[in-house]
Formats: C-alpha cells, structure tokens, sequence
C-alpha cells in the first residue's frame, strides 16, 4: 500500500472558537499530519490540549514557530495573519488564512473549493477563507450560476454570535442567564468589542456586524458583497447585503433574492439543480414544514437550502433560505478542504 506522506501542520489561534473547530476536523477528516504545532497567543501558551491521544503544548505565536512548517491555517485575527502569514511563508509553509486580512489582495486566491478550486493553482503561499456568511451563500448560488448565469444578488443575513468569538458566545450565554434571573448585566463584547456603545444581544437582533463603511454599509456586508464577486470571477455582478446579528449560538442564515440572466426558468430546475450540487443539502417541503434551521445544521459540514420560490414580479427572480454552522462550512471546514485540495493538487511541497 503506497505511503501516505503527512505534513507538519501548524494552527494559529488553537484555542479560539474556529482553531477548536480546526482541531476537531482534522481529527474528523484524518487529514495526514506528521507533527501538529499549536500556537495562540502568550495568554493560553503552556496549554495542554490532547490531539489524537497525544499532549500538544500550544506555544505563543512567533516568526520562528513557522520553521519546517508545511501548511499553516491561520484563524487569530486579522493583525495576527498580517504580521505572521508572510513570516510563515518566508519559511516556507503555505498559509491558508481565515481572517480578512488578505483577502481582496489580488496576488491571493479567495478559495471555496465547490466554487473555484482551480484558483489556487495561482497561489503564492497565501490563500485566503471568504467570510463565513459568503462561503455558504456562493455555494448555494454556484450551480445556479454556472446554468443560469447570475444578474443580480440581494441578501440579509440572521448570523450567529459565534461568528464573533468564544467571548461572544458566552457574553450571550451570560446575558440570557442574568435576564431569566432578573439580574443586573452589561453588553461588553457585541456588536463590536473595540467600538464605543455595546448592545445586549439575548432577547435581541442588532443590525451591525464589524464596523461600519463610510457608505453606510458595514465591513461584514462589504465583505459579502466584494468577496463574492471575486470568488465567482463576476466583478459586474450586483450584490447587496444587510448582516443581522441574532442570540443564536452556532449557525448563520440567509434569505437570499436572485435574479438569473436566462427568464423562464422554474423552481423546480433550481430545485433539480441544488438536489445534485455538492456539498449542499436540499430541505424544501413546505407541506410538511421542512425547511433548514441552524439549529440542526450545527455540526454539518453541508449549507442547507429550502423556502425556495420564484419572485411574484420578476420572471427571472428567486428566493431562498440558506443556513450552515458558521464554525464548520464558514471557517473550519472550509479551510481543511482547501488544505485537502492544496495536498490532492500537489501544492503543498
Ligand atoms: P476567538 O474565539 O476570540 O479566538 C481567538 C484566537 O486567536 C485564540 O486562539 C487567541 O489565543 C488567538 N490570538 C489572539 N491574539 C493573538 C495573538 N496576538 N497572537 C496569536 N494568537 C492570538 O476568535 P475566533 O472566533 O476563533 O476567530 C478568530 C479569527 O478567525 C477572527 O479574528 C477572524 O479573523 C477569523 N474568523 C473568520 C471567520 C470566517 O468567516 N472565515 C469566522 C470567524 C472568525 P488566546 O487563547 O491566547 O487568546
Ligand atoms: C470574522 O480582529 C480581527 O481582525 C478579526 C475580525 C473578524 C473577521 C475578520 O475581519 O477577519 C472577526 C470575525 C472575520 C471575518 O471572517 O471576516
């Protein structure tokens, strides 16, 4: 039997809510690791985590963690990516990187392997995950894309607070607990930990996602917006996006209008379509109520579509509901596939 070659994996930001979810995949997928280096910041440096019955002590994040490094996926933050990603490549380690830090950079492909995989053969040691709430919407509208083609995109999102960090989540956790007991709290983390005014979010839908653009949107929306041109190869597509943040713990929906170039189309080849497009799971039977909900989508790799309608008004127009766990589709699982392809593609060295 021919040998399977592993590679020496380094994950920055082990300890957050998407490098534990990194964890748990590449245990999950088997992926082949020859040595397993867990960096985070000098905070949980020292921690001791078990990763496929072994202790791994995760180290602080340096410029020298990346020396004989293969692949290194990066989820600690923007700053966190800027500073080192390019360290780790110098090194010789190919990045794949969840922040937004590169992401439009044109020398960096914007990955998710259902959509353009074939981008990263132009890769310069860095490849960038999309956003969590563009990931599970382009690969719900790809198929539709490729025979429909795509005109115009109009999107509000129901996200979850994970999205936002650990911290987030407890924040909503805390929240809940304190309202139920009549006690006293104050919001700390959401919308924006760094912006000045905080806003419960139990009980509660708060408008903003990241900070807001001098045009009024937010960067979430903006992300949305640019990201998927860019992944799509569309840069005349029309896209708008308002990000809505829900006290939902784990998993992001969407409702979702397009309109598609060719008029005549129906719902049930939309429907014919998504039943056979990898990586995406139809629900959609409203007479027997079944419709995606983020709830049991949590721990799926899948995006889940139902609610799927044509428009009253536009002939060429639809809708849909698209719900997928944020952690998994929108950040985790979508940066080990793109690992998996970089290794089936003979990139990685
Ligand atoms: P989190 O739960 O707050 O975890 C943050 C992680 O980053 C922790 O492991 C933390 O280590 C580490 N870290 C913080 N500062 C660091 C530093 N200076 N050097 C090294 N490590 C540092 O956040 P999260 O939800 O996992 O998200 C992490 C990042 O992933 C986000 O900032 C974002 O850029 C990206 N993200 C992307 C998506 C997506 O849509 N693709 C979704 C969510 C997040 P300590 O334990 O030491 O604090
Ligand atoms: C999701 O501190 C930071 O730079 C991270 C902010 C962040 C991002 C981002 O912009 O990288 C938090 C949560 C994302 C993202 O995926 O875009």
């Amino acid at each position: 039997m021919e040998q399977v070659k592993g590679f020496h994996v380094a994950v920055v930001g082990a300890t957050g809510a998407v490098g534990q979810q990194m964890l748990d995949t590449l245990k999950k997928r088997q992926f082949p690791i020859s040595k397993l280096t867990l960096l985070s910041s000098a905070r949980s440096a020292g921690t001791k985590v078990e990763f496929n019955g072994e202790e791994v002590i995760i180290q602080e994040a340096k410029p020298e963690s990346f020396e004989g490094v293969d692949i290194a996926l990066f989820s600690a933050g923007g700053s966190v990516s800027k500073e080192l990603a390019p360290e780790a490549v110098k090194r010789g380690a190919i990045c794949v990187d969840n922040t937004s830090a590169f992401r439009m950079d044109e020398n960096v492909p914007l990955v998710v392997p259902e959509v353009n995989e074939a981008d990263l053969m132009n890769h310069h040691g860095i490849i960038a995950n999309p956003n969590c709430s563009t990931i599970q919407m382009v690969v719900a509208l790809e198929p539709i894309r490729q025979q429909y083609g795509l005109e115009k995109i109009i999107v509000s999102t129901y996200q979850a607070v994970s999205g936002s960090g650990a911290a987030a989540v407890e924040e909503l956790y805390e929240q809940t607990k304190a309202i139920i007991n009549n006690e006293e709290f104050e919001p700390k983390i959401l919308p924006v930990k760094s912006d000045e005014k905080h806003y419960q979010i139990a009980f509660n839908a708060i408008p903003q996602i990241d900070k807001f653009v001098d045009n009024g949107f937010t960067y979430e929306e903006m992300k949305m917006i640019n990201e998927t041109k860019k992944i799509m190869h569309l840069p005349e597509l029309k896209v708008a996006a308002t990000c809505v943040r829900l006290p939902v713990a784990t998993g992001h929906s969407e409702s979702v209008y397009f309109e598609v170039n060719e008029n005549g189309s129906s719902v049930e080849d939309v429907k014919a379509l998504l039943e056979k497009a990898k990586g995406v799971v139809l629900q959609d039977d409203p007479g027997n109520q079944v419709y995606p909900m983020p709830n049991e989508c949590v721990g799926k790799n899948d995006v889940f579509v139902g609610r799927i309608r044509k428009d009253l008004d536009s002939d060429n127009g639809f809708h849909m509901w698209v719900v997928s766990d944020n952690l998994l589709k929108g950040a985790a699982w979508n940066s080990v596939q793109i690992a998996e392809s970089l290794v089936k593609l003979g990139l990685v060295k």
